[in-house]
């Protein structure tokens, strides 16, 4: 039987350098709130949770019980580690101040989505939490200490609630993904240093706002869809869970495009950057993928606003670079 090296025991050989030790700490946390959010979807509809709370969340989205139920969850674990100097999730419209007496190595930042892709969770599909640690160059941090280029990022890394739970992470060296295992309720290393195929015949979008985007999105996925017959000479497959963790696991074990665009509805796109695309692009570049706005690397986008939501295009290098050149193509349209 193959035996697998737990969490922990990897996290203390593989974080190495000045952030080592708070990271190892943090991580902790972050590992027990994914675990108690593993309880809490497990449970699906047993609780009576699975509907909608009649709220919005900062984005006017429509709330969850079990958007908030994680949230709570997520800021509980994580409050305590006397690392954290603020914490911002994307349900909330404030950051979390941290009480001074949990903030006294108060030097790093946390920033996360308790449960992206929740408007799955009643039709009992994937969902994931995606997590993001800064810096805090000061100890009780305002809103402007948050708003860092994703470049700045220490660590990043998601939990994905699949078929089994899956915890990847990297902190810039590499990306490594974990599963949980149900007996001993530890993660065990499965998935060592993951690894983004350059090429791909796969892609990821929401067909449905083809007619929203902009040329060079059209462009790609047209030429994607001609297959043998068009200038790309193969053909493409498609797929679309509706929830990012998910695409975004899919690429890392098989390759392929993940797409969230602008488009005329949105003008802005609809994910955000600091709880999805950066965490996810930090993720995606570690694995030797790539990841653009469509006309500038995700990571070096100056953040405007602790909410705000950009163009998403990450994966398999090459697809990635080709959708950036159509960007540089100058528009036919007037
Ligand atoms: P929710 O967290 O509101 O369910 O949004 C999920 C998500 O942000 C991302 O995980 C998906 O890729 C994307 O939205 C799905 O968007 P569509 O509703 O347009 O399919």
């Amino acid at each position: 039987m193959t035996t697998f090296i737990n969490i922990s025991e990897f996290l203390k050989h593989h974080l190495q350098g000045e952030h080592s030790v708070a990271l190892n700490t943090i991580l902790s946390d972050v590992i027990e709130a994914c675990k108690n959010i593993t309880v809490v979807i497990d449970k699906g509809a047993l609780t009576g949770n699975m509907g909608n709370l009649g709220s919005e969340n900062i984005q006017g989205e429509v709330q969850k019980a079990l958007d908030v139920i994680t949230d709570d969850i997520f800021i509980e674990a994580c409050q305590q580690s006397g690392y954290i100097a603020g914490m911002a999730s994307e349900e909330l419209v404030d950051v979390i101040e941290i009480a001074d007496n949990n903030r006294k190595n108060g030097q790093y930042l946390l920033l996360f989505d308790p449960l992206d892709g929740s408007s799955n969770v009643n039709v009992n599909i994937s969902v994931g939490t995606i997590f993001s640690i800064l810096k805090s160059s000061n100890k009780k941090p305002e809103l402007s200490d948050f708003l860092q280029a994703g470049t700045e990022q220490i660590c990043a890394g998601y939990a994905l609630y699949g078929t089994s739970t899956t915890l990847v992470l990297t902190a810039g060296s590499g990306v490594n993904g974990f599963t949980l295992d149900v007996d001993s309720n530890e993660f065990l290393l499965t998935h060592p240093d993951m690894q983004i195929a350059k090429d791909t015949q796969e892609f990821a979008i929401n067909m449905s706002n083809y007619r929203f985007w902009r040329e060079p999105v059209q462009r790609y996925i047209d030429e994607c869809l001609q297959g043998e017959e068009g200038d790309r000479k193969k053909d493409f497959n498609m797929r679309w869970v509706a929830s990012m963790v998910a695409e975004i696991h899919r690429i890392l074990i098989r390759g392929g495009v993940f797409m969230y665009p602008t488009d005329s509805k949105s003008r802005s796109g609809k994910l955000r950057l600091m709880y999805e695309a950066n965490p996810m692009s930090f993720i995606v570049e570690q694995a030797g993928g790539a990841s653009t706005t469509g006309t500038q690397r995700i990571l070096e986008v100056k953040p405007s606003g602790i909410h705000q939501r950009v163009p998403v295009m990450m994966g398999s290098k090459n697809e990635i670079e080709r959708i950036a050149a159509y960007h540089q193509v100058k528009s036919k349209r007037k």
